[in-house]
């Protein structure tokens, strides 16, 4: 059985979707700190929790008889960067609860971690597996913590902890909130919308990104994972592409010609950004257990605005 936290969010509610339907709807109990409509509150076990409720969250994996736990729970870099205590206290207080609930039941265990565990002292292109952390921002203060954590709670009670360093997440189905990387997924909303978009990100600002299939494929492949192949456990570094703004303005024009991209950059956000890599290398991840990809900026790009066409058509 297989307890996923915050699976309301970006990426909760697709991968409890794909779970759902390889492992059985019955299998997955989904939680995140509120209701909604979304079809997971109806297609298998749905509780409410917050992971700062150590208790719940235990009450939860017992009654079900967890064996797996997913937690995603947290809040992303620019709320983090907005409201650092809150963060500290929600993104490692529910870590370290989510841990100690996998340590009792001994669950195998999964959460990410980011680009954003890097920081402006760590090489910036090709950054690689093993390479200084000294990030600037809660969430890569966040990252870098749960990261050891991770491994702590590996090496002192032998939980399967398991991680990736996830680049920024493309996704259509349900808009991320909160992150950095997030211009990157509201281009293309945009795109459909009003032909144009104003990115807060500066033009020529590196960032990687994935889309969302991949990502969930890579979650999906590293918990499958022969554990006596791997070498790291947490926060593989993964990627799919290294972007600009200007790199999916021109990969949209191919479907939109007359797209217009504009920049009001905000100096927040983009100072998270030029604080992270321009390009991170996931060699340990293909070498260990065979991360892969399949979708490049031209196969996303085509995929994001079939499907965000359809959905608009759907809603009107
Ligand atoms: C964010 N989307 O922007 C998240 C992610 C690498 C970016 O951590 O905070």
């Amino acid at each position: 059985k297989i307890l996923i936290t915050g699976a309301l969010g970006q990426i909760g509610s697709e991968l409890t979707v794909k779970m759902r339907e390889i492992y059985g709807e019955q299998n997955v109990i989904a939680t995140d700190i509120r209701q909604s409509d979304h079809e997971i509150t109806q297609s298998g076990p749905f509780e409410l929790l917050d992971v700062t409720d150590a208790k719940k969250m235990f009450d939860i994996a017992k009654r079900y008889d967890v064996d797996t736990i997913i937690h995603l729970a947290a809040l992303l870099s620019a709320t983090a960067e907005a409201k650092p205590l809150i963060a500290w206290n929600l993104n490692m207080g529910g870590l370290v609860n989510a841990l100690e609930v996998a340590r009792e039941l001994r669950c195998q265990f999964f959460t990410p971690s980011s680009i954003g565990a890097f920081g402006p002292t760590t090489p910036k292109d090709h950054t690689p597996q093993d390479t200084i952390q000294r990030p600037t921002t809660m969430y890569g203060v966040n990252k870098v913590a749960g990261e050891l954590l991770c491994d702590y709670y590996y090496y002192k009670f032998a939980v399967d902890t398991r991680g990736l360093r996830f680049p920024g997440l493309i996704s259509y189905v349900t808009p991320p909130g909160g992150g950095t990387t997030d211009y990157a997924v509201e281009i293309y909303y945009e795109a459909i919308k009003k032909g144009a978009y104003t990115s807060y990100i500066a033009k020529g600002t590196y960032m990687d990104m994935m889309y969302m299939p991949d990502a969930l494929n890579a979650i999906l492949t590293l918990m499958e994972a022969d554990a006596s192949k791997l070498k790291h456990r947490n926060a593989f570094n993964v990627t799919a592409m290294s972007v600009e703004p200007e790199d999916i303005a021109k990969a949209i024009r191919k479907h939109i010609p007359e797209f217009k991209l504009n920049y009001e950059v905000d100096p927040v956000r983009q100072r998270i950004a030029e604080s992270w890599p321009n390009s991170i290398d996931a060699t340990a991840a293909k070498e260990e257990w065979g991360f892969k990809v399949e979708y490049d900026i031209e196969k996303m790009t085509k995929d994001m605005l079939m499907k965000l066409k359809q959905k608009k058509s759907l809603v009107g």
